[in-house]
C-alpha cells in the first residue's frame, strides 16, 4: 500500500510524542530532571536526527559527521531519548536509570559517557560557545586538508540554546567571534519559551536577542510558533544556504508542551510532571499505552532507519577518503593523526630546557621559545589570544593566523595558502 502524507505526518507526530513521553518518564521515574524542554523542543531534535544530520550511529566517531550540541544541557533527556531511539548504544534500560549513580545518563550531558555527546553540557553558555568551536574546527580542517575538489571535510554544526545560555556572557563573546569568521556551517536555535527558573524572562531578560545576533554579523530567522516539521526544515535549510554568516533561528516554543495544567509554567522547568500529569498528558497525546517507557514498535523503527542511512553516508565518505589517500599519503596520514589526537613519534625529545645558571628570563619569553618549539612537533598547534599575541609572545612564527575568507571559499587560493603553510 503507498504511503500518504497523512500516513508521514501521523508518523512524525508518534515518533515526536515518543520523545516526550520517554522525556516525562525518565524524569518521573528519577523523580527529578527537566521534562518541560525536551517535550518542547522534541520536533527539533526529531527533525535534526531523522531528516537533516549526516551522522552515522554506529561510528560516532566518524569526522566528516554534523555536530549537534544540547546547550541547555538540563534539558538532557532530550538527547538521551535521541541516542537511545536513533540506535546510538544507549538501552531502554539506561534512559529508566536517569540520575542514578553510575548511569550514562547522568543527568546533564557528559562527554564520554555516551557516544553521539559531543561535549559536557550543563553549565549554560558553554554548549553554545563550544559549538561555535566545533564550528571553527570545520573550517580548519576543511582549509587544511580539502585539495583540489575533494571534501574530505564538509559538515555542519547545529545546537539548541536556551534563555540562559544566550544570557550568559561567553555565548556572547563566542557568537560575536562566530559572526566575525563568518561561520555558516553553524545553525543554533534559540528557544525562546519565555520561561527561565524562577518564572516569566520578563524578569530579569527582555533584550531583542534577534537583533543582538543581527549585530554580531548572523543571519537571523524568527519562526514564531510554527514548528510545523517542513516549516522548520526550510528554515534549516535557508540557514545552510548562507555560507558566510552563522545562522540562529529563533522559535517560541511552550514549554511542557502538550500538558494541560503544565504546560508554560516554569514549574516544569525543573520538577517531574507528576504521576497524575504524566497521565493527563499522555491521553492528551492520544498515547497508545499507560505503561512507562512504551516504545511504539513503528516509531522505533523509524528511527532506527537513521542507522542505515548513517552507514551509507559514511561508506560514500570512505570511497572520498580513500581516493584521498592514494592521492595525497602525507596530508592523509597528517589529517589521520590529528583527527585521532596522536602526536608525532618522539615529539617529546628535546624539550627545551631552562637552568638558573643561564640566567634570569621573563616567563613569557620562556613559554615563546616552548611554544616555537612545539609547533613544530606538533604541526597542528593551535594557539589563541584575546587579541594581546604580540605582548604575550604567543604567536606561532610563520604559523598565520585564522583568517576571514570572504565570499565563496577560492579552492586555487586555499591550496596555494595551505602550501605556504607545509613549506613553512
Ligand atoms: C552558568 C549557569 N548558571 C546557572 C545555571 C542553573 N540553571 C539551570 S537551568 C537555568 C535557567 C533555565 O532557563 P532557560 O535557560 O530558559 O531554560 P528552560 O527552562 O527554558 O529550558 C539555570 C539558571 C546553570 N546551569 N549554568
Ligand atoms: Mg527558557
Amino acid at each position: 500500500m503507498a504511503t500518504t502524507t497523512t500516513d508521514t505526518q501521523a508518523l512524525d507526530q508518534l515518533c515526536v510524542n515518543t520523545i516526550r513521553t520517554l522525556s516525562m518518564d525518565g524524569v518521573q521515574q528519577a523523580n527529578s530532571g527537566h521534562p518541560g524542554t525536551p517535550m518542547a523542543l522534541a520536533p527539533i531534535t526529531y527533525l535534526l536526527y531523522t531528516r537533516v544530520m549526516k551522522h552515522n550511529p554506529a561510528n560516532a566517531s566518524w569526522p566528516d559527521r554534523d555536530r549537534f550540541v544540547l546547550s541547555c544541557g538540563h534539558a538532557s533527556m532530550l538527547l538521551y531519548s535521541m541516542l537511545y531511539l536513533t540506535g546510538y548504544g544507549l538501552e531502554l534500560d539506561d534512559l529508566k536509570n536517569f540520575r542514578q549513580l553510575g548511569s550514562p545518563t547522568a543527568g546533564h550531558p557528559e562527554y564520554g559517557h555516551a557516544a553521539g555527546i559531543e561535549t559536557t553540557t550543563g553549565p549554560l553558555g558553554q554548549g553554545i560557545a563550544n559549538a561555535v568551536g566545533l564550528a571553527l574546527g570545520e573550517r580548519m580542517l576543511a582549509a587544511r586538508f580539502n585539495r583540489g575538489g575533494s571534501e574530505l571535510i564538509d559538515h555542519h554544526t547545529y545546537t539548541i540554546a536556551s534563555d540562559g545560555d544566550l544570557e550568559e556572557g561567553v555565548s556572547g563573546e563566542a557568537s560575536s567571534l562566530a559572526g566575525h569568521l563568518g561561520l555558516g556551517r553553524l545553525t543554533a536555535f534559540y528557544d525562546d519559551n519565555h520561561i527561565s527558573i524562577e518564572g516569566d524572562t520578563e524578569l530579569a531578560f527582555s533584550e531583542d536577542v534577534g537583533q543582538r545576533y543581527e549585530g554580531y554579523g548572523w543571519h537571523v530567522q524568527n519562526l514564531g510558533e510554527d514548528l510545523a516539521l517542513d516549516n522548520v526544515e526550510a528554515a534549516v535549510d535557508s540557514a545552510r544556504g548562507v555560507e558566510d554568516q552563522p545562522s540562529l533561528i529563533i522559535i517560541r516554543t511552550h514549554i511542557a508542551e502538550g500538558s494541560p495544567n503544565k504546560h508554560d509554567t516554569a514549574g516544569a522547568h525543573g520538577a517531574p510532571l507528576g504521576e497524575d500529569e504524566v497521565a493527563l498528558t499522555k491521553e492528551a497525546y492520544g498515547w497508545p499505552s499507560e505503561e512507562p517507557f512504551f516504545v511504539p514498535d513503528e516509531a522505533l523503527a523509524h528511527f532506527r532507519e537513521c542507522i542505515d542511512r548513517g552507514k551509507q553516508a559514511e561508506s560514500e565518505w570512505d570511497e572520498r577518503a580513500a581516493a584521498y589517500r592514494d592521492a595525497e599519503p602525507e596530508l592523509w596520514e597528517r589529517f589521520s593523526a590529528q583527527v585521532e589526537g596522536r602526536l608525532p613519534e618522539g615529539w617529546d625529545a628535546d624539550v627545551p630546557e631552562f637552568h638558573p645558571q643561564d640566567g634570569p628570563v621573563a616567563s613569557r619569553k620562556a613559554s615563546n621559545k616552548v611554544i616555537q618549539w612545539a609547533a613544530e612537533q606538533v604541526p597542528n598547534l593551535v594557539g589563541g589570544s584575546a587579541d594581546l599575541a604580540p605582548s604575550t609572545l604567543t604567536l606561532i612564527d610563520d604559523g598565520g593566523s585564522v583568517e576571514v575568507v570572504t565570499g565563496p571559499l577560492d579552492k586555487d587560493e586555499l591550496t596555494t595558502r595551505f602550501d605556504a603553510l607545509v613549506a613553512s
